[in-house]
């Protein structure tokens, strides 16, 4: 609920000026609500204006994407960055490239990930960008070409110290690739810190393209151990085996826990033995071949496949995590999920929840609820180790990496805590996420004068 008189006045303009901007408001909304009790303990913020500046991006730009398609075709699509705040260091986040995308996702995604990254404590402010193109089905040289003219019209307004893109869902390493040519050739200079998620031939960092995942498993372990429990042996229920859902399997196996059910967009699978061993390379080929279907799953191992439906409520597992993407899990879904009786509910996805399923899996007393902008942090936080190596002409060791991420990933679970503590909030991680990465920014932006 918004109470604070200030803060409502903001959401309410907001809304009116944003209406065909849903998932905007949702955004918004929720960190409102949380940082309420921290705009109350300072009142200069109001006369600052520090919250309307807050929800407005500092800057967007909107382009053409014309590319020639295999059969000599032009086709057009529509180009985003969103530049939302660079309070604490240079705009940093994903692209994605999915039919679903417009303005609104990247706005949301761009103020989530303001918060995310600050909590990652490294200096990069948040930004997010992206295109309606769907890779799907696209040829490797159409992919290129379209790339290459995605980054024709980007290139002027990025580079290692004023916007730095990665990967999101439709972008990985291929991609980022043909987007980092596109840059260099345009420049004619290396400024290979200008996109992180790349290979490692030309300044990627090693396990960035693991990070997400095993930064949730961290982040898990983190949450068990609050709660005087372990990670050995413990059931996982999934939503995705993309990038995030694969790294998820590989580290939970690798620390004697295993993923027994994921989804996918056909339906879910069960497997009671876990996605472990050679499974987890199968998983790689299955999506290569085919994104949109996880049955094969079944047919090679045996195992249970229910089409069409997602794996929210069963009981048979100890923590759920939604790793698939936006407002998956909704009330229908929670109310399944809180039957259920499982303990934890651990975001993944970015805001893979609606805000009445969100604080209704809260005000469960059993329960113990995470949001993706902690639990997620991981994999912006090794792009911001792959520019620290970019900037430094040095490659890390996969130790130093892994190491950096652990140790990252137990602060971020840490000063949530503390945060919601300092607030009287209890252990409430979803708050605490919220309150600890908006006061830097807050700071920042305070110190930094009207802007
Ligand atoms: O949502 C996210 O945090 C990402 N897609 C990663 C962004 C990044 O800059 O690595």
């Amino acid at each position: 609920m918004l109470t604070n008189e200030y803060l409502k006045r903001v959401y309410d303009g907001l809304a009116q000026r944003n209406a065909n901007e849903p998932e905007f408001l949702q955004a918004v909304r929720e960190v409102l609500e949380s940082i309420q009790p921290v705009v109350e303990k300072h009142p200069e913020y109001e006369k600052a204006g520090l919250i309307e500046r807050l929800v407005e991006p500092e800057r967007i730009i909107t382009f053409r994407v014309p590319w020639v398609d295999d059969q000599g075709k032009v086709q057009v699509n529509r180009g985003y960055r969103v530049q939302f705040n660079s309070a604490i260091g240079p705009y940093k986040g994903g692209l994605r490239f999915h039919p679903s995308v417009n303005q609104g996702i990247l706005k949301f995604l761009g103020f989530e990930q303001t918060f995310k990254n600050s909590l990652t404590t490294l200096p990069m402010g948040g930004g997010k960008g992206g295109s309606d193109f769907d890779p799907h089905g696209k040829s490797d040289m159409e992919v290129m070409r379209f790339c290459q003219s995605f980054m024709t019209a980007l290139y002027r307004y990025i580079g290692p110290d004023i916007d730095v893109p990665a990967g999101d869902m439709g972008v990985g390493g291929r991609e980022i690739g043909y987007l980092y040519g596109q840059y260099r050739r345009l420049k004619g200079v290396w400024e290979n810190g200008v996109l992180t998620g790349k290979g490692m031939s030309y300044g990627g960092s090693l396990i960035r393209p693991e990070a997400t995942g095993y930064g949730a498993v961290y982040y898990l372990q983190e949450v068990l151990k609050h709660e005087n429990d372990t990670i050995e042996g413990k059931r996982l229920a999934i939503s995705g085996y993309g990038n995030v859902g694969w790294g998820i399997m590989k580290k939970a196996a690798e620390l004697g826990a295993k993923v027994t059910y994921f989804a996918g967009p056909d339906g879910y699978i069960h497997d009671p033995d876990g996605v472990v061993g050679e499974k987890l390379d199968f998983i790689l080929e299955m999506r290569a071949k085919d994104p949109m279907h996880c049955k094969p799953y079944a047919d090679k191992y045996g195992v249970e496949f229910v089409p069409g439906e997602k794996c929210w409520g069963v009981k048979d597992v100890d923590v759920y995590m939604p790793a698939a993407t936006q407002n998956d899990v909704r009330m229908e879904s929670a109310e399944k999920i809180a039957a259920s009786g499982v303990k934890y509910y651990i975001e993944v996805a970015n805001m893979p929840t609606t805000n009445d399923a969100l604080n209704y899996l809260r005000a469960q007393k059993h329960m113990v609820v995470a949001p993706s902008k902690a639990v997620n942090a991981g994999g912006v936080g090794v792009s911001g180790l792959e520019m620290s190596q970019n900037s430094e002409r040095l490659v890390w060791t996969a130790e130093e990496v892994d190491a950096q991420l652990h140790k990252m990933m137990k602060n971020i679970h840490k000063v949530s805590a503390e945060a919601a503590e300092e607030y009287g909030l209890g252990y409430d991680l979803v708050a605490g996420a919220n309150i600890a990465g908006f006061k830097k920014v807050a700071q920042a932006m305070y110190e930094q004068g009207v802007f």
